[in-house]
Formats: C-alpha cells, sequence, structure tokens
C-alpha cells in the first residue's frame, strides 16, 4: 500500500492505483470523460486533470499512478480553468443541438458542462462537416456528436475484439468510423451495440421504430401484440430513476398496456418453446450421432459473429429460432388462429434489450407464410423514450400480469435466458428430466451462473455425462471456439451470447454513466432482478409450462415436429 493526500484527506491505496481511483476512495469526485474503466483508460480528453505537487504540468489522473507521499490538488482554480477550456474546445466543434438529441439528460458532455457551469463558447472557428451513416437496421453512426473519446472504439476493439471501429483520416478530418469509412452495414459489424452502450454522447444510438409503433397503434385495424425480453424488465426502471437491478416487470406491463398494445405477453413464453425445441435437438443429436457440440443460437449478435468469424461452425448452431421469432411465428399462426384473426393485421413488437434483434428481425428466413414473425424491435431505451412520450406516470403505475390467453404462462426458466448461463440452466432442467424421467433434487445448476469468462460443468444425464459450457462477449467465445476447434476442450452443448453478461448488459440496456460503472457491475446487479424472479415463480422448468403443454397438443404435435421446423426453425449464411 502507500500513502497519499489528495485535497488534504490522507488516503492508503494499494500500489497499482490511479489518482482517480484513490480519489474515488477518498470520496473525492474528479470529473471524467473519455474514461472507462478497464476499457478506455487513455488520459486523451484530458478533463481528470490534477496538480501533483512538484510535477511541472497538470496530470491526467485516469493513468497517473500513484506513490507514496503524493499530494494531490483536484479543484484548485488552475486545474477548473484548465478543464473549462479543454471542454470549450470539445464544445466548439460539437453538434450542439441538444433539445432535439436523443441523449439530452442522459449526455455525459451535457452533465459536464453544466458542473463546469458553461455558459458560451469563445471559439468560433471552422466545424467538421458531420457525416450520418443510418443505413443499417440496428445502428445510426453520427460524428456531429463525436468527441473523439475513444471508449467505442476500445470498446469494439478490446471488450469485443471485432475492431471494426477506428480513427479514421487525420488532424481535423478525423472520424471514428469502420475502416475506409465504409457503412456499419458494409462492415463486419455484429450490432452488439456495446459502442452505443459506451459512447458518452449521441454520436451512436440505435436505429429509432417508435414513430412506426405508434402508427401501427393508431391503426385501429391493426392488432398489435407486444412481447418482452426477459432482461427489460431488469433495466427499464433505471429510465426511471430507479436503482440499477430493480425489476420492474409489473409496471413494464402495465405501461404497455397504457401505450395501447392489444394483448402483452413476455418473451418468455417464446423462451420455454425454445428449450423444448432446443432441448430436444440436442438429445437427437446426442442420440443419434449428430454434429456436436450443439451451441445455442439465439444470440443474433453472436450468430452474425459466428457467420463472419467462424463459418466452419455453422452446422454446430441450433436450427432454433430465437425466443422473440419463435413467439411471432407462433402469434401469427396458432394464436391468429385460435383467436379468428387475419395474420396479416396482426403487428409484432418485440421489446429487447439488444441493438442486433433489429437486424435479426428483418433476415429473411424470419417469416411465417411470407409475414414477417416480428414487425419492429424497440430497445429498452426506446421503450422508456416511448412512455416518457405517453406521458405516462410509471413510478405511480401499479403492477399489472400479462395477457393470458394461449401465450400468457411463462417459468423461471424462461426468465433467466437474460442472463450468460441462463439459456444453459434452463435447458438442463429440461433435458435432466427428459432423460431421467423423474423430477431433479435441485433445479438450480448454479456452475452455469455469474460472470466468469468461461464457465464449464458436467452434468451426469440418463448415463450420459453431457459436458456443457458458457461464454460470453465475442472475446470469450472466440477463445472458447479456438479451445474446441483444436481439441483442448470437448462439449455436448455450449451456450453463446453476444455480449459479456449476457442480454441483461445487451446494447440497447439504458446508459449508465461511466463514474457509476467504476461502483457496480451491472451485469451482476441486473442478473440478480432475475434469478430473484426464477425463484419466485411457481413453475420453474420450460417442459411444466401448462399452455406449452397445450400449444404441442392443439398444433404442433411434439418438439421438433414437422410444423415446429417450418415455423420455429431457420439455417444460417457463409
Ligand atoms: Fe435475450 Fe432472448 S434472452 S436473446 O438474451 O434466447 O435480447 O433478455 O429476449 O429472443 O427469451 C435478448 C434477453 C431475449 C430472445 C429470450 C433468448
Ligand atoms: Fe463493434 Fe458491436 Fe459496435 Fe459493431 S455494434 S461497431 S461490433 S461494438
Amino acid at each position: 500500500k502507500v500513502t497519499l493526500t489528495i485535497d488534504n484527506i490522507k488516503v492508503s491505496v494499494p500500489k497499482d492505483y490511479t489518482v482517480l481511483e484513490a480519489a474515488k476512495e477518498a470520496n473525492i469526485d474528479i470529473p471524467t470523460l473519455c474514461y472507462l474503466k478497464e476499457v478506455n483508460e487513455v488520459g486523451a480528453c484530458r478533463m481528470c486533470i490534477v496538480e501533483v505537487k512538484g510535477a511541472r504540468a497538470l496530470q491526467a489522473a485516469c493513468v497517473h499512478p500513484v506513490s507514496d507521499g503524493m499530494e494531490i490538488k483536484t479543484n484548485t482554480k488552475k486545474v477548473r480553468d484548465a478543464r473549462r477550456s479543454t471542454l470549450e474546445l470539445i464544445l466548439s466543434n460539437h453538434n450542439r443541438e441538444c433539445l432535439t438529441c436523443v441523449r439530452n439528460k442522459s449526455c455525459e458532455l451535457q452533465s459536464l458542462s453544466e458542473e463546469l457551469g458553461i455558459r458560451d463558447i469563445p471559439y468560433g472557428g471552422a466545424k467538421v462537416e458531420g457525416t450520418i451513416d443510418s443505413i443499417s437496421h440496428s445502428i445510426v453512426r453520427d460524428s456531429s456528436k463525436c468527441i473523439l473519446c475513444g471508449r467505442c472504439v476500445n470498446t469494439c476493439k478490446k471488450v469485443q475484439e471485432i475492431g471494426v471501429l477506428d480513427f479514421v483520416n487525420r488532424g481535423f478530418d478525423t472520424q471514428v468510423a469502420p475502416a475506409f469509412d465504409v457503412s456499419m452495414m458494409d462492415a463486419p459489424c455484429i450490432y452488439c451495440g456495446q459502442c452505443i452502450v459506451a459512447c458518452p454522447v449521441a454520436a451512436l444510438r440505435e436505429k429509432d421504430d417508435i414513430e412506426k409503433v405508434w402508427d401501427a397503434i393508431s391503426d385501429e385495424d391493426t392488432f398489435v401484440v407486444a412481447q418482452t425480453a426477459p432482461a427489460v424488465r431488469a433495466a427499464l426502471g433505471e429510465e426511471f430513476g430507479y436503482e440499477i437491478g430493480t425489476r420492474v416487470t409489473g409496471k413494464m406491463v402495465a405501461s404497455l398496456r397504457r401505450l395501447g398494445f392489444d394483448r402483452v405477453f413476455d418473451t418468455n413464453f417464446g423462451a420455454d418453446l425454445t428449450i423444448m425445441e432446443e432441448g430436444h435437438e440436442l438429445l437427437d443429436r446426442i442420440k443419434n450421432n449428430g454434429v456436436l457440440p450443439m451451441i445455442t443460437s439465439c444470440s443474433p449478435g453472436w450468430i452474425r459473429y459466428c457467420e463472419f468469424n467462424h463459418p466452419d461452425i455453422l452446422e454446430n448452431l441450433s436450427t432454433c429460432k430465437s425466443p422473440h421469432q419463435m413467439m411471432g411465428a407462433i402469434i401469427k399462426s396458432y394464436f391468429a388462429n385460435k383467436k379468428g384473426l387475419n395474420p396479416k393485421k396482426i403487428f409484432v413488437v418485440s421489446i429487447m434489450p439488444c441493438t442486433s434483434k433489429k437486424t435479426e428481425a428483418m433476415r429473411a428466413e424470419m417469416n411465417v407464410n411470407g409475414l414477417r414473425d416480428v414487425d419492429a424491435v424497440l430497445t429498452t431505451r426506446e421503450l422508456g423514450r416511448m412512455i416518457k412520450q405517453g406521458r405516462i406516470d410509471f413510478r405511480n403505475l401499479g403492477d399489472e400480469m400479462f395477457d393470458q390467453d394461449l401465450l400468457g404462462e411463462y417459468t423461471g426458466a424462461g426468465v433467466i435466458f437474460g442472463a450468460t448461463g441462463g439459456v444453459m440452466e434452463a435447458a438442463l432442467r429440461t433435458v435432466a428430466e427428459v432423460l431421467e424421467e423423474k423430477p431433479l433434487e435441485d433445479i438450480n445448476f448454479t456452475a452455469v451462473r455469474g460472470i466468469e469468462d468461461i464457465k464449464e460443468a458436467q452434468v451426469n444425464l440418463g448415463g450420459i455425462d453431457v459436458k456443457v459450457a458458457v461464454a460470453h462477449g465475442t472475446k470469450m467465445a472466440d477463445k472458447l471456439l479456438q479451445m474446441v476447434k483444436n481439441g483442448e476442450r470437448e462439449y455436448h452443448f455450449i451456450e453463446i451470447m453476444g455480449c459479456s453478461g449476457g442480454c441483461v448488459t445487451g446494447g440497447g440496456q439504458p446508459h449508465v454513466p461511466a463514474k457509476k460503472l467504476m461502483d457496480v457491475d451491472v451485469r451482476v446487479e441486473r442478473a440478480k432482478a432475475l434469478y430473484e424472479e426464477d425463484e419466485i415463480l411457481p413453475v420453474r422448468k420450460s417442459h411444466e409450462n401448462t399452455m406449452i403443454k397445450k400449444l404441442y397438443k392443439d398444433f404442433l404435435g411434439h418438439p421438433n415436429s414437422h410444423k415446429a421446423h417450418e415455423l420455429l426453425h431457420t439455417h444460417y449464411h457463409k
């Protein structure tokens, strides 16, 4: 440990700490902008500069190491003036249309300007002309808002190890963009949206589909169905001031009903259905020498990653569509049928924590008899905005239940899909009981829970030692696949999610300021909310969902039946 004083407060910290981390320990708040814990610690924006006694220049606290006896001042006039000048310079070349900006009130640049009391911007000079890339279905890049902090660049490069974004051009013309300045649509971007989550401003944002959904709702001839992904309930509250990890399932349902959706269902029903299809697919592959390991297919970011980077293992991917696509297909067939609705008049809206789902829903294969399974995908953030546009007092809503007709029941197994390891655990609960033909003593497969990079387990199921593994984030997915490919590891079943933490930290989830990320692991807090819901549900195994049983009895026949294949399965492209 070393001891130093910061603003006359003595603090002892480990010797590998930076001044920023030490100040945090002493409850002293140093402003940051480009800093993103463990991802972007580069000292580029110079907002975190401090006075270090004995040093001639001001030092960037986020990269400056502590030493014994060091004396730091974090908030002198000299420091404040320097920070203000730096900020004015950034603002002089920034598109300052805050009122019409999607990040209005959640922008880190905006809050800094307020904190530092910026009232006018003295530099009137040339401004870089911005480019907007809004060609993809998932992501919009607006360079007029970009402050070149590099948070997105390093997230894509170091967290995901994909490296789509980089600094292109030089000097005044520098931009953050895919190589050769191509559209995100033409880059090997998987639309995971982690760059959006990392962006402190609105230079990266999701493609906004709110108007499409309002139009459908206001058309009296259209039957509009909402379905909500497991992870949305664990984060939507943050848009309304709730602490990270607050579960708002009941209020979320109530708000969707107020917005005018004709039905509000839970994608968890689709998740339970996925487990039935995927679980039986696994059993079939194991029994009949099919291609193993089988790998989950519900994360569209992961699927794109696999198609781009591991085209040799597409056969290993489960053929199951993802739960929300299955749900859409069932709504437009079984549900429409039973309810006497014209499927052409049904508009399915998926509320997802994910930006890649927007592109997934537009894939040509994702249709039922020529109709889209899902017509629009909104992120958790977009739903938050819609609720505000609808002037709904979210915090004072009572809890309401999902609609119950035909597709209304869901199990704890479905809920935990939203956290890394959840799909695996849900599958094991079902596969175990099918193979063992008796109820499990303990349904909590804790070995696959948590945020460890790669999780492994071996479960004896009906005399077979089934080996499973879980990876989250494409960097870890790649590592795991390399081990499988070079023979270091052998598995029957692998769960892969495109984002670290799984869906709870998907690219469509509410923004968390970088400062907050120094204190909390969002992946852990939001996952807790899901495991909590799993614990309190009366039914926690997908195959015990009575509405799923009825769906098979009345319509699909049995898992992996011809009809199930037609509606619920898909294929992939090299
Ligand atoms: Fe997920 Fe899903 S669990 S991908 O992470 O499988 O986005 O939350 O909705 O479809 O159910 C996301 C979350 C889903 C799907 C489900 C799966
Ligand atoms: Fe990289 Fe994901 Fe952003 Fe695409 S969406 S640029 S893959 S971080």
